[in-house]
């Protein structure tokens, strides 16, 4: 035999290329038929990315997706700062566990786009879950925020059913739009409240309840408990005045302590109850085809002023005019038929 490492030629005849998985979208389709988590989150990350081939493949998977079935739950929980969201996701995440379910967790942070501390603060708050191997964690893109939810959570969810995963739970902080925004991405949504905050029961008719199917009263523990229970009545009476979208449903009010894991049976239930009740009526299928073309229109619009404001000729006069604007110079209708006049001879040619 022959000693190939020593010929002459200059080439080791061993020597053959490495096989190289080609990333296509037959690959990445594989993966996520297999459950491959990995493969999740580069499919999520190609359609965040800002490399235009990249959007493309991630596009390109997205629609060869199989269709999905009615099997699966968006979940959306919103409350405002530190009430407990990732707590409680975290615990509610554990108990779906122990009753076979497979939980995404999408979590959207407006301030990750400033601080990446609070994607990390989430992490650490969903810590068991997090390791688990039936559950699946993904902080927020930072930067690609619409609204409250991120631009590529619906894409997201969709990825997640494909990957096997029965139940998508969305985080997002109850500032702004996002609860709204949340509502036309989800099928049911629960608002956690503190203890104490049915104290003001004007507050309970504004927004953001309005889009909630069940509220939550967590920190119902300690000293607070009794505090809790309170609120969990003035918002048992606050619902019978409110008419909820779905005929037949009244909003539950559910005492939790995310902490000590308490009251999520009780959720549960309300969440299956709701849900039922939207299959029952057909309703689930004719709301995710509504959001999908709300989606579709927000996205469109949203595209049309990236891309006009990328225009440099807008984007110059654009600042032209809102300074002739701040000082006085021209008035507000006059700088808006200035930007109608812009847009229509640089985008439209008329
Ligand atoms: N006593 C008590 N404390 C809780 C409970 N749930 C959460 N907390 C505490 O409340 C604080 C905020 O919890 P998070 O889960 O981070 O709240 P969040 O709503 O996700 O906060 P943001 O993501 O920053 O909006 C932490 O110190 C938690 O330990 C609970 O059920 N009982
Ligand atoms: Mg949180």
């Amino acid at each position: 035999m022959s000693d190939t490492r020593h010929n002459n030629s200059g080439i080791n005849p061993n020597f053959s290329l490495v096989k190289r998985k080609i990333k296509n979208a037959d690959y990445y389709l594989q993966g996520l038929q297999e459950g491959n988590r990995f493969i999740l989150s580069e499919c999520i990350t190609l359609l965040e990315s800002n490399n235009k081939s990249k959007r493309i493949l991630g596009e390109s998977v997205m629609e060869r997706l199989p269709p999905i079935s009615e099997n699966t739950l968006r979940l959306g929980v919103t409350g405002s700062p530190g009430v407990g969201k990732s707590t409680f996701i975290e615990s509610f995440g554990l108990f779906l566990i122990s009753k076979n379910h497979h939980p995404a967790i999408l979590a959207i942070d407006p301030s990750s786009q400033s601080n990446k501390g609070s994607i990390l603060g989430d992490k650490t708050r969903m810590n068991e879950l997090s390791g688990h191997e039936k559950a699946y964690i993904r902080p927020s893109p930072s930067g690609a925020i619409l609204g409250g939810t991120g631009a590529f959570t619906k894409e997201a969810i969709q990825l997640c059913e494909a990957c096997g995963f029965d139940t998508i739970i969305i985080e997002t902080v109850g500032v702004g739009q996002s609860e709204t925004e949340v509502d036309h991405i989800t099928d049911v949504n629960i608002l956690l409240l503190q203890p104490g905050a049915g104290d003001d029961i004007q507050g309970i008719k504004r927004g953001i309840v309005e889009n909630a199917d069940i509220f939550v009263i967590n920190k119902a523990d300690g000293p607070q408990l009794d505090l809790a229970k309170h609120t969990r009545s003035s918002y048992k009476n606050a619902v019978q005045l409110f008419h909820h979208d779905i005929p037949g449903w009244t909003c539950p009010v559910i005492l939790t302590s995310a902490l000590e894991k308490r009251g999520l049976d009780n959720v549960y239930s309300s969440v299956t109850d709701f849900l039922n009740l939207l299959k029952e009526k057909n309703i689930l299928t004719l709301r995710r085809n509504q959001q999908e073309i709300r989606w579709f229109e927000n996205q469109v619009l949203q595209k049309l002023q990236e891309i006009a404001f990328k225009n440099d000729v807008i984007k110059t006069h654009y600042s032209i005019i809102s300074e002739d604007l701040k000082s006085g110079k021209i008035k507000t209708n006059v700088a808006i038929s200035k930007m109608v006049e812009l847009f229509k001879s640089v985008i439209f040619h008329n």
